[in-house]
């Protein structure tokens, strides 16, 4: 730093930078005009008024404009005279001001807020008898892939924990062309014609004159769309349920949502319903935990993902998929056609054909997952679409929604978007357009032989499932997608008892931030379709004075439908503590043993330990020991923690008895139903915030003696200690 040493040296320099400021606007040039001093590897550069650093390293490469001009200034504007105007000329400013001025392209209208990852597919078995597509023939085959999760309602900003839908958007860039498949965490939508879809949007998103709320479905547009729409309460279901506010993008499922067909070589199609599963298990957090992570890191899913790929936890998930044919549909309860329904894993199972491994982060946000442009359209030979009308909407949405953003017809010239097998068409010209077809032929049919460009090619060209269609043409919806409570009561029913209780406190929630007392009585009247004790309890939470009369329904939703075990995250948690993190809180003396085979424990079991402590520069253990601190105690709250442990010595404890911070982080784990392992200096803390001995359940593991951390961390494999919920 260049701190004058005393005050009349800090005078003088005034002065003399005043007198050379003088100079100048005199029109003088003083001889050092940009002095350069060296303090280590830091370079001060002091110009006339004012000083800059730079960390000096001699071999960099120069900064040049977008011409490839090198720049030796790049702190100050050409100016006539030091304080004098600037001037027009300065070529340098000028490209540098308007290129930011055109640095953003328009958000996403839905799912603006995403983080895209590259790895790659890798096929199990091949799926010739089924399919042609190109990426299933062969075992073992490895497809390159960019995976982009995403919210729905929010903007580009809107923190991660909000409760709504995730996107879970992957390309495919196979060897015969790009397969997207753009699905959801939830396998069924709000609506079944995509007609709907603005309406839908618009009612979810900011209210349009007030502008908020922002990125929550807490508000009375969103439910009185519900409450007159009968067909999302289906999804309604799942988006109050805990699927809508995940632990992470890796303890999340995907789904492709539709009925697609695959069609083999000999053109046989096989209906078939995409999921994604995660190898590390299903996982949620809870609302109250959801709502104070998103202020205590907003980007806790990117940075979880990101931090997972860096550290060589590459998130993995299974491709599944349900298979099944005309028969099947035609005796289904439901439609196939029908995006508000499911097909119930028990009925026809999830045949996993190949894994999804996210092993690389992308090198620049903007150019990949910025500017990634999925369409459902995408699809190759071997992969068809059904007449699914939401479906069929979204084929024309999603490419009319990347010329807007991207700008151009030639958004997939950008590398993210481009095939990687070769490609030849007589597509030209248009904005942007950097490559380019060489030669006189742009048209087809030529007769100009070798250099005419390409030909069609029948045989390995995509070909259309030849299915027979018929009938008049009518705006009318199909009276096989009529049943719209079923299949949302299977859900409900599906849960168990703890899931079924944040589901109500979350429908409490919502609806009590909606100021129409006529919305909040509709929607209790529409859940009576579902559940009648569900819509009881939240109608007892809402204050309602009576239950109101249950809306009727189109079709009277059916009671004899079997529970489905495979919709509910308890019932298929993890069974390791992998991937996932404990938070210790820890001080000056903590007890190095201790620490020691906390740590050991969970590396065995592959997750991973964090330290919190009052300072960031470390703590010293018992053994005297510095330690490496992830998080000091004020920003590193229990809800970043999967489980958490305190382990302090005396003095240590009495010190953090003191703080708020502390005593809110044993409350909160308490709170959020975590397991907590704890020492003798930990048991003062926790007595200190109220959760004293009586309050202790089985979720609190002391840590003494051999084999303390051992089934403390055997412990945190269960998601969470739930009894404490109920009790
Ligand atoms: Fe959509 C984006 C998923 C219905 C119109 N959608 C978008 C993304 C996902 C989905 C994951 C983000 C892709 C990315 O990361 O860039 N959308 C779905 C699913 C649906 C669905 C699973 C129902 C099954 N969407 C849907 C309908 C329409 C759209 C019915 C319009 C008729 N969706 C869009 C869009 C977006 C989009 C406006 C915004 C940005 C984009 O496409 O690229 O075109």
């Amino acid at each position: 730093m260049t701190k004058p040493s005393d005050t009349k040296a800090t005078n003088e320099a005034r002065q003399s930078k005043a007198a050379a400021a003088r100079a100048r606007t005199d029109g003088k040039q003083p001889a050092e005009d940009l002095e350069e001093v060296q303090y280590g590897n830091i370079e001060v550069h002091r110009g006339s008024g004012g000083e800059t650093h730079q960390l000096s390293e001699p071999d960099r490469e120069p900064l040049t404009t977008q011409q490839g001009v090198p720049i030796a200034d790049d702190q100050n504007t050409l100016t006539a005279g030091a304080r004098g105007p600037q001037l027009l000329e300065d070529f340098v400013m000028r490209e540098k001001i308007f290129h930011f001025d055109h640095e953003r392209i328009p958000e996403r209208v839905v799912h603006a807020r995403g983080f895209g990852v590259r790895g790659f597919f890798e096929t199990y078995d091949s799926l010739a008898d089924i399919t042609c597509a190109d990426l299933l023939q062969r075992p073992g085959e490895k497809t390159e892939v960019f995976v982009r999760f995403s919210t729905v309602a929010g903007n580009k900003g809107s923190p991660d924990l909000a409760r709504d839908v995730r996107g879970f958007a992957v390309k495919f860039y196979t060897k015969e062309g790009i397969w997207d498949l753009v699905g959801n965490n939830i396998p069924v939508f709000f609506i079944q014609d995509a007609i709907k879809f603005p309406d839908l949007i618009h009612a979810a998103k900011p209210e349009p004159d007030r502008g908020f709320p922002q990125a929550q479905t807490a508000h009375d547009n969103f439910w009185d769309f519900i409450s007159l729409m009968p067909e999302s309460m289906h999804m309604v279901m799942w988006i109050m349920s805990d699927r809508a506010i995940p632990r992470s993008f890796r303890f999340m499922e995907g789904f492709g949502v539709h009925t697609f067909r695959f069609v083999n070589a000999k053109g046989r199609s096989t209906f078939v319903k995409f999921h994604w599963k995660p190898k590390l298990g299903l996982q949620s957090v809870v609302w109250d935990e959801a709502v104070k992570l998103n202020g205590a890191d907003p980007d806790f899913h990117r940075r979880d993902l990101w931090n997972a790929i860096k550290s060589g936890a590459s998130p993995e998930y299974e491709l599944g998929v349900q298979l099944f044919d005309d028969e099947f549909a035609d005796r289904f309860e439901f439609d196939v056609l029908d995006a508000t329904k499911l097909i119930p894993e028990e009925q026809i199972p999830v045949r996993p054909i190949g894994r999804l491994v996210l092993d690389q982060t992308v090198d620049n946000f903007f150019a990949e997952t910025e500017q990634v442009a999925f369409c459902t359209q995408n699809v190759v030979r071997g992969i068809d679409f059904t007449n699914d009308p939401l479906l069929q909407g979204r084929n024309f949405s999603y490419l009319d929604t990347q010329l807007k953003r991207l700008g151009s017809p030639n958004f997939m010239h950008l590398p993210v978007n481009a095939p990687r097998c070769p490609f030849a068409h007589f597509q030209q010209d248009g904005h942007m357009a950097f490559i380019n077809p060489k030669g006189r032929a742009n048209y087809e049919p030529n007769s100009w032989g070798a250099e005419g460009g390409p030909r069609e090619d029948p045989s390995r060209g995509y070909q259309t499932f030849r299915e027979q269609v018929s009938g008049p043409k009518r705006r009318i919806r199909p009276e096989s997608f009529a049943d719209h409570y079923s299949q949302a009561r299977l859900f409900y029913r599906s849960q168990t008892p703890t899931e079924q209780l944040h589901m109500v406190n979350a429908l409490v929630f919502e609806l009590s931030k909606v100021d129409k007392s006529a919305i909040r009585e509709r929607v209790v009247a529409s859940l009576i379709n579902v559940d009648a004790q569900l819509a009881t309890q939240v109608a007892e939470g809402l204050g309602l004075a009576s239950l109101p009369e249950p809306l009727p329904p189109a079709v009277e939703p059916r009671d004899d439908l079997p529970e489905s075990p495979a919709l509910s995250i308890i019932k298929n948690g993890p069974t390791r503590f992998t991937g996932r993190r404990v938070g210790v809180l820890v001080d000056d003396g903590s007890d190095a043993d201790t620490l020691a085979a906390i740590m050991r424990e969970a590396n065995a079991e592959g997750s991973m330990v964090a330290l919190i402590a009052p300072t960031r520069e470390g703590i010293h253990d018992s053994a005297g020991d510095l330690l490496e601190i992830a998080e000091k105690l004020e920003g590193g709250p229990s809800v970043l923690f999967d489980a958490v442990a305190v382990v302090l010595s005396q003095a240590g404890a009495r010190r953090m008895c003191m703080k708020f911070a502390a005593r809110e982080f044993v409350t909160d784990a308490h709170h959020h139903f975590k397991f907590v392992g704890y020492d003798e200096g930990g048991e003062l803390l926790l007595d200190a915030a109220g959760i004293g001995q009586p309050r202790r359940d089985d979720g609190y593991v002391p840590l003494a003696g051999g084999g303390a951390a051992a089934t403390f961390i055997a412990a945190c494999r269960e998601l969470r200690y739930w009894p404490r919920q109920i009790s």
